[in-house]
């Protein structure tokens, strides 16, 4: 079983992050951990903050000489802008000499979206700071550095995981399932929204930028492919072994994601049976078994009876517009229980290209975790030997028919 827990707050000291069922014996790609969290901060549409933070995570257990052990794998990743917040956001109970930057006021006027009024309820917090710095998305940070770990552990049985947005307000694409991995493989890191579309780029890039001169903010969609995923990740036999029900809950998990679906999605409730389901031809199939059957479509997404069929997985999830407006919505100063627009803090317009980044974080942990279960060992050596075997068996029994 491979999980993780984060810490940090969005303007404390620095996120750290401890993974832990990490088989020995994987060397680290620290480059590829670095090359994640430089994706993560980039996309048109962010703020000023990320012109501040320049993300790397300091390996502090778990690995030596540049490979796992077996032991907890234990990450930090400092936050720059610590700097400019001791004062606001110090541990100590005193402010300790030598603090830097800005004294704030208290957070009191919650923002319509955020969890600042339903944290300062439940945890008692008259300062809604308190709650505001662990519900900002500075979390996914951490998420996406361990996840980078999950990804070459899954990428020792040849899964690779990419992602690529969607759409951005109305400015969609119109028809997602027909990129293909390759395509969304093939999107530079350099395009501004990382969407297999250049066209339709523009149209969201314009969506944004009316935002932004509104005070306003947009969300979008994304979709996190996985290719090469071997059949038989997950299960049907129980509600909490099903892999759509897993990846859901691991995509609905970060910030802003308000729904989550797999291949065709939401679209499958109004079409009819005949035009949803992925008929079973002869020939060779996708996936790393190799499997002698072909599906002509994928709009189940490679999931079937929450257990994945060889195909590639693609899921979708959509993100609602970020909670922090300059135009302030309506809400209530609690201290005078007076009606005043909402707090403004530094933020993003859109944010939808680094949560994509974050979703496949999200989806690399997930598999990496239904990858141990199946072939699961204390080895990667091990494991890919496992892998090989159930390969091998399937393929034989296919050949003896
Ligand atoms: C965020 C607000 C912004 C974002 C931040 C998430 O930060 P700040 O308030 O410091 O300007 O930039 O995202 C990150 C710092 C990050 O690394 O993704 C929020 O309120 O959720």
């Amino acid at each position: 079983m491979l999980r993780f827990l984060t810490a940090g707050e969005s303007h404390g000291k620095a996120l750290v992050t401890i993974l832990e069922g990490v088989p020995a014996g994987l060397a680290l790609d620290f480059d590829a951990i670095t090359a994640d969290l430089r994706r993560r901060q980039t996309g048109y549409g962010r703020g000023r903050r990320m012109l501040i933070e320049s993300d790397r995570a300091d390996v502090l257990s778990g690995v030596r000489h540049g490979v796992t052990t077996g032991s907890p794998i234990a990450l930090m990743i400092p936050n720059k802008d610590w700097e400019n917040w001791q004062k606001t956001m110090h541990v100590e109970p005193e402010m300790p000499a030598g603090a830097t930057g800005a004294e704030r006021p208290p957070v009191t006027r919650p923002r319509p979206g955020h969890a600042d009024l339903a944290g300062f309820v439940k945890y008692g917090q008259d300062d809604m700071r308190n709650i505001l710095e662990r519900a900002s998305a500075r979390e996914t940070a951490a998420r996406v550095a361990v996840g980078a770990i999950a990804r070459q552990l899954v990428r020792t049985i040849g899964i690779e995981i990419a992602s690529h947005v969607v759409s951005i307000g109305p400015a969609s694409l119109r028809d997602p399932l027909a990129v293909t991995f390759a395509q969304v493989r093939a999107i530079s890191t350099e395009t501004p929204l990382h969407c297999a579309d250049p066209a339709v780029e523009q149209q969201m890039i314009a969506e944004i930028d009316r935002a932004r001169e509104a005070g306003d903010t947009m969300g979008g969609s994304f979709e996190v492919l996985a290719h090469n995923v071997p059949p038989g990740l997950g299960s049907h036999v129980q509600w909490d072994r099903k892999l759509d029900g897993r990846l859901a809950q691991a995509l609905m998990s970060i910030q802003a994601i308000k729904g989550v679906g797999i291949g065709l999605g939401p679209a499958v409730a109004s079409v009819p049976g005949s035009r949803v389901h992925d008929e079973i031809l002869l020939g060779a199939g996708g996936g790393s078994a190799s499997l002698p059957v072909r599906r002509p479509t994928n709009n189940a997404g490679g999931l079937e009876g929450g257990i994945t069929n060889g195909e590639d997985l693609r899921v979708t999830a959509y993100m609602k517009p970020i909670s922090t407006l300059m135009q302030p919505l309506r809400s209530v100063d609690l201290p005078t229980m007076t009606e005043s627009p909402a707090t403004v803090e530094r933020s993003d317009v859109c944010a939808v290209p680094a949560a994509a980044v974050v979703g496949e974080a999200m989806v690399a942990l997930v598999l990496a975790d239904a990858v141990l279960e199946k072939f699961g060992s204390d080895t990667i050596e091990e494991l890919v030997a496992n892998h090989r075997a159930f390969r091998d068996r399937t393929a034989a029994r296919f050949a003896s028919r």
